[in-house]
């Protein structure tokens, strides 16, 4: 029996990280969350790029981008979607949730997804460096996790 448990040494490793501005005083610190984890992990600055795009509604675009272009062992999406009084909220975090996993599934490339959805800014903030931790951070370990495992199971065949 074979058990495969990613491990986070991120020597070595590219990654890509795709942030929104949109709610920026909450994507900011997710940002930071991550470069933090990753440097901790051993990823050199150099090997970290990062993309900002308007919106959480944009992120897929770019991931995909930065997926297929085979430079990195992960993307690291970061986003925060508040709930305000319209539906724009819900059609932006499913689409946003929706093409993320496309990409990954897509591509093979593991894409990370953690795009906050909250009713409310507070939410937002204690998952950005407040109360809840920081899920930016979360998200960057994810990456790492999910890239040593990818490199460790058998390659998927391209259809
Ligand atoms: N984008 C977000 O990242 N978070 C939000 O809360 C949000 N709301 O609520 O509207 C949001 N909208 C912008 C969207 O992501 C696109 O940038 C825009 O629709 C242009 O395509």
């Amino acid at each position: 029996m074979t058990t495969f448990v990613g491990d986070r040494e991120g020597s070595g490793r590219r990654i890509a990280v795709v942030a929104a501005r949109f709610n920026e005083i909450v994507t900011a610190k997710l940002v930071e969350g991550a470069r933090s984890a990753l440097a901790k992990h051993g990823v050199a600055d150099d090997d970290v790029d990062v993309a900002w795009v308007p919106g959480a509604f944009e992120i897929p675009l770019v991931a995909a981008c930065l997926a297929r272009s085979r430079r990195y062992d992960a993307v690291v999406c970061l986003g925060a979607v508040i709930r305000g009084d319209t539906v724009h909220f819900e059609l932006v975090a499913n689409e946003s949730a929706r093409g993320i996993a496309q990409v990954s599934l897509d591509t093979g490339v593991p894409v990370i997804f953690e795009v906050l959805a909250t009713t409310d800014m507070a939410q937002a903030e204690a998952r950005a460096g407040g109360s809840h931790g920081n899920k930016g951070w979360e998200a960057a370990e994810a990456a790492l996790e999910m890239a040593w495992l990818m490199d460790q199971l058998p390659a998927m065949e391209q259809t």
